[in-house]
C-alpha cells in the first residue's frame, strides 16, 4: 500500500480534508498521512507539498518523488535541504488551466473595453461614451507560453487580438508571435498595450518587472501579473503607475502573502489587488494528476510534469 504525506502547513484543515478525499476516492489503496503526525516516516514514499518548512524532507529516507501542489515550484526549490536526487512534479491541471484563462481574459477584456475610466466616470457622475478600438487593434504581450501562458494567448487570439509572447524556446502557436531573449523580451514589450505574466520565478525572471522594463511598454499600457509577486519591483511599478506612464495594473501574486496591511498596494487607485485567486488548483481535479502519476511510478512509466531542476521550472 503506496504512502503519501501531505506537507502543507499553510493549507487549512478543510482544503487538507478536500484533498484527502479527493486523493484516496481517485487510489482507494493509498494512505494519506498528514504532516507533522505522519510517523513512521521510513514508510512514507511520496510526499505532496506546498511550502514545506526547509530540510522537512530529510526525514524521509525512502522517499521517491515530491509532488508539488502548486504549478510554480520556487516554494520547494528555495529549500536548500531538497534532496537532489528526488523527481519533484509540477502541477498541471485542468482546472487551474481553465481558471488561468477565465481570469486573463476577464482583466484583458476589462482593460480592452476601458472599464477603469468607466468606473472613474461613475464616481464623478459622468455620462461619456468612448469608441471601442477593435480587438486586431489592441496588442496583448504574454510573458511564459507554457500551460497556462499556453492557453491563455490562444484564448486571447481566439478574440481577434493582436497577441505576442515571451517563452525561452520559440514557440508555434497559431495567432501568437513568438519572441525569445532580451531583444525578444523588449520588442514584445515595446509593443504591447496589455502586458500578463505568466512565467515560473527563478534567478533569471526575478525582479525583471522594474523601471526599464516598465519604461519600454507603451504609455498608457496596462499589467496583469499572475506569475509571482517577486516579478515585479514593487516601488518601480508604483512609480510607473503615479507617473502616469503606465495605465493600471491587476496583481495576484504578492512578494509577501498574504499582502501586509500597511502596504501601498491595497490603496492605490490603479491597482486591483486579488489574493493569489486567479486560479487555484482544486483537489478534485488536481489529485487525479498525481495519483496518475503514482501510478506510473509505481508501474516504472516515466512521471509526467518533472521539473528540470537545472532551469527551476
Ligand atoms: P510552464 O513551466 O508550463 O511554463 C513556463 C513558461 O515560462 C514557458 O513558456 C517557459 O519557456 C517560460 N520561461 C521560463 N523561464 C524563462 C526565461 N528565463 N525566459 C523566457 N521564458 C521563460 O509553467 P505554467 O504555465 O504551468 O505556470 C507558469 C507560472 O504561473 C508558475 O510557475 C507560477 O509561478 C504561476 N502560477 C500562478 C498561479 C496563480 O494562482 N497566480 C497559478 C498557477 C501558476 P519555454 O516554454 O521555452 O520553456
Ligand atoms: C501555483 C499557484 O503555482 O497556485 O499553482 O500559484
Amino acid at each position: 500500500m503506496p504512502v503519501l504525506a501531505f506537507i502543507a502547513p499553510t493549507i487549512d484543515a478543510d482544503e487538507t480534508r478536500l484533498w484527502i478525499a479527493a486523493l484516496t476516492a481517485s487510489m482507494p489503496d493509498l494512505e494519506v498521512r498528514v504532516w507533522p503526525k505522519d510517523a513512521p516516516k521510513e514508510t512514507v514514499d511520496f510526499a505532496l507539498v506546498w511550502r514545506q518548512p526547509p530540510g522537512v524532507l530529510l526525514d524521509y529516507p525512502y522517499l521517491k518523488a515530491v509532488f508539488s501542489l502548486g504549478a510554480g515550484v520556487e516554494h520547494v526549490l528555495s529549500d536548500p535541504h531538497l534532496p537532489r536526487h528526488l523527481p519533484l512534479v509540477r502541477m498541471v491541471d485542468p482546472s487551474l488551466r481553465s481558471g488561468m484563462v477565465e481570469f486573463v481574459l476577464l482583466r484583458v477584456l476589462h482593460y480592452h473595453r476601458d472599464m477603469p475610466i468607466f468606473e472613474a466616470q461613475q464616481r464623478q457622475r459622468t455620462w461619456k461614451q468612448h469608441f471601442q478600438p477593435l480587438p486586431t487593434e489592441r496588442r496583448v504581450g504574454i510573458l511564459g507560453l507554457g500551460e497556462l501562458g499556453g492557453a491563455c494567448a490562444r484564448a486571447v487570439a481566439a478574440l481577434g487580438f493582436d497577441v505576442g509572447g515571451w517563452s525561452r524556446r520559440k514557440k508555434e502557436i497559431a495567432g501568437v508571435r513568438s519572441h525569445t531573449g532580451e531583444d525578444g523580451l523588449f520588442e514584445l514589450l515595446e509593443r504591447s498595450h496589455i502586458v500578463v505574466c505568466l512565467l515560473p520565478l527563478t534567478p533569471d525572471t526575478e525582479d525583471m518587472l522594474d523601471a526599464t522594463a516598465f519604461g519600454a511598454m507603451p504609455r498608457g499600457a496596462y499589467l496583469i501579473n499572475v506569475g509571482r509577486g517577486r516579478h515585479v519591483v514593487d516601488d518601480d511599478l508604483i512609480e510607473a503607475l503615479d507617473s502616469g506612464h503606465l495605465a493600471g495594473a491587476t496583481l495576484d501574486v504578492f512578494r509577501t502573502e498574504p499582502l501586509t496591511s500597511a502596504h501601498a498596494f491595497w490603496t492605490h487607485p490603479k491597482i486591483t489587488v486579488i489574493p493569489h485567486n486567479s486560479a487555484l488548483t482544486l483537489p478534485r481535479t488536481a489529485a487525479l494528476t498525481v495519483v496518475d502519476n503514482i501510478r506510473r511510478h509505481l508501474h516504472g512509466e516515466p512521471m509526467q510534469n518533472v521539473v528540470d531542476r537545472k532551469n527551476g521550472y
